[in-house]
């Protein structure tokens, strides 16, 4: 079994006050952990353990360990979805593809902020690329990631209550509102276009 908790870009109070270390170190260091260690346990010494994570998230979306595997994949990607000086606006090209395909950033980010506040229970909201090229904003329940269904991830917030309820208790709408104006990585999502 090769893999390993990918290190957090920023220390755990890197993103406070928006988001606080103490969520940061139990989000990364219990959670994030967590289901890695789980997953470590569930494949063993299969086949599957010589695989990449992005390959079971990808290929083995009906295997038993599937959530663990997403979840270790989901928060790898989450993290790198923030910055410590984050938020605002998103770089021109991309800025450009998102107004081609939702009208404006702005209604985009209302859009996006749907998702996340609809989102019944745990689960996550993403701006993903489909394979024709277009750009859509989905939310998937508990664990389920995208590139499950063929679509390439470009930005993701984690709205599992771990997430924000040490910080902003059940204000969801609040947490997602802090992660535009101060958290996302533009750069690391202008990336994976
Ligand atoms: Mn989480």
């Amino acid at each position: 079994m090769n893999f390993e908790l990918q290190p957090l870009p920023y220390s755990k109070d890197a993103l406070a006050p928006h988001i606080g270390e103490q969520t940061v170190a139990i989000h990364y260091g219990k959670h994030h952990q967590g289901y890695l260690t789980k997953l470590e346990a569930a494949i063993g010494n299969t086949p599957d353990a010589n695989m990449s994570l992005e390959q079971l998230v990808t290929d083995r979306a009906d295997a038993s360990y599937y959530n663990l595997a997403a979840q270790v994949w989901n928060h790898s990607f989450y993290w790198e979805c923030m910055s410590p000086n984050g938020g605002g606006e998103p770089p021109a090209q991309l800025a450009e593809q998102l107004t081609a395909q939702f009208g404006s950033v702005a209604t985009f980010r209302e859009q996006f902020t749907k998702a996340a506040t609809g989102q019944f229970g745990s689960g996550w909201a993403w701006l993903v690329k489909k394979a024709d090229g277009s750009l859509a904003i989905t939310s998937t329940s508990n664990a389920l990631c995208p590139l499950s269904d063929g679509d390439t991830p470009l930005l993701t917030v984690d709205v599992w209550e771990h997430a924000y309820y040490l910080d902003y208790q059940n204000a969801r709408a609040a947490y997602v509102e802090t992660f535009f104006d101060h958290l996302i990585n533009w750069e690391f999502v202008a990336a994976q276009v």
